[in-house]
């Protein structure tokens, strides 16, 4: 297989856009194409500040790395989780984020859950529920206030992720499964700030995996390889093995059905009604930030019931 553009050997084959391209011009191609798809949603611009949410795994450092090429004002943050399960998951992956900050002179925010609410994710998730569970509800919960709540404090412009379309796609997956109207509202590449809540956007949310760890490859990202200890046999791998088989049979499915969906959304599907543009949002009393209930927000309550026991 030859590179369209010079002819030399390609190092990827895309079949989904019948392209292959040798090592540099590649590069040159996935840079090009995430800057296209920041203008093309208005993701932001180069005079704001951004947040990278950075997990040591391949697509958010190599989503910071383009940021950085691209000459954006991107610093990282990294949450340590406490996760590690015999395998030190939680300190190796923060350690990635720390080389890869400093080899380049970026700025890294750390947070770590246990130093902050006096236990970590598993440590909650032990003593909320005596039988054993998984943390991932828990922690998801974590992610997001204290995703919003540092970009906010430091005010931050914009919070971007390293979502890829894969993992855009299993979720939207199970999205559909139960029409869940509330979630398909708010699955964006970008998803616009409102009071309290700092906006959200997902650069690499139209490239397949295999292209973003691609690119760590080919620029020699050092990134953790193992995923969190606690996703093997979660419904998400299911489904992301389920899209592979389907996209083996006919490549461009995962594209297709991604890009359909967001031409849906921009010709008014799937819209916030009036109704719930218009609906107040309280003040969580511990934390500051928006909430829907009346007291305390879902995740002061959750660390407050977990100090308790
Ligand atoms: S939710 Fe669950 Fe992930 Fe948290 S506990 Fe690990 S697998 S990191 S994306
Ligand atoms: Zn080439
Ligand atoms: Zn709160």
């Amino acid at each position: 297989m030859r590179c369209r553009k010079c002819g030399e050997k390609a190092a990827i084959n895309m079949r989904h856009h019948r392209l292959a391209l040798c090592k540099e011009h590649y590069l040159d191609w996935f840079i090009a194409q995430t800057e296209r798809f920041i203008q093309k949603y208005k993701m932001f611009t180069h005079q704001e500040r951004i947040l990278v949410a950075v997990s040591g795994g391949k697509d958010s450092l190599a989503l910071w790395d383009v940021l950085h090429r691209l000459e954006y004002q991107a610093d990282g943050l990294y949450l340590g989780l406490g996760i590690d399960e015999g395998v030190n998951y939680s300190d190796e992956s923060r350690q990635m984020c720390e080389i890869f900050a400093a080899e380049r002179s970026l700025t890294l925010h750390t947070i770590d859950i246990q130093e902050n609410y006096g236990n970590s994710i598993p440590g909650i998730v032990e003593k909320l529920h005596r039988v054993q569970k998984k943390p991932c509800s828990v922690c998801g919960l974590a992610k997001r206030h204290e995703l919003n709540r540092i970009a906010h404090e430091q005010g931050y412009d914009a919070l971007v992720t390293g979502h890829n379309l894969d993992d855009e796609v299993a979720v939207l997956f199970a999205n559909t499964l139960n029409w869940s109207a509330e979630h398909l509202v708010r699955q964006e590449p970008v998803l616009p700030g409102t009071s309290g809540f700092t906006r959200k956007a997902k650069p690499f949310c139209r490239f397949y995996e295999r292209e973003t760890a691609a690119y760590a490859l080919l620029r020699n990202i050092e990134y953790i390889y193992e995923e969190c200890p606690y996703s093997s046999g979660s419904t998400t791998l299911a489904y992301k093995e389920m899209w592979n088989q389907l996209e083996n049979q006919k490549p461009g499915t995962k594209l297709n059905y991604y890009l359909s969906f967001i031409h849906a959304k921009e010709k008014g599907l799937f819209a916030w009604t009036q109704a719930e543009k218009l609906q107040g949002l309280n003040v969580c009393p511990g934390c500051g930030q928006p909430t829907t209930s009346a007291g305390l927000c879902t995740f002061c309550r959750t660390v407050q019931q977990a100090a308790a026991v």
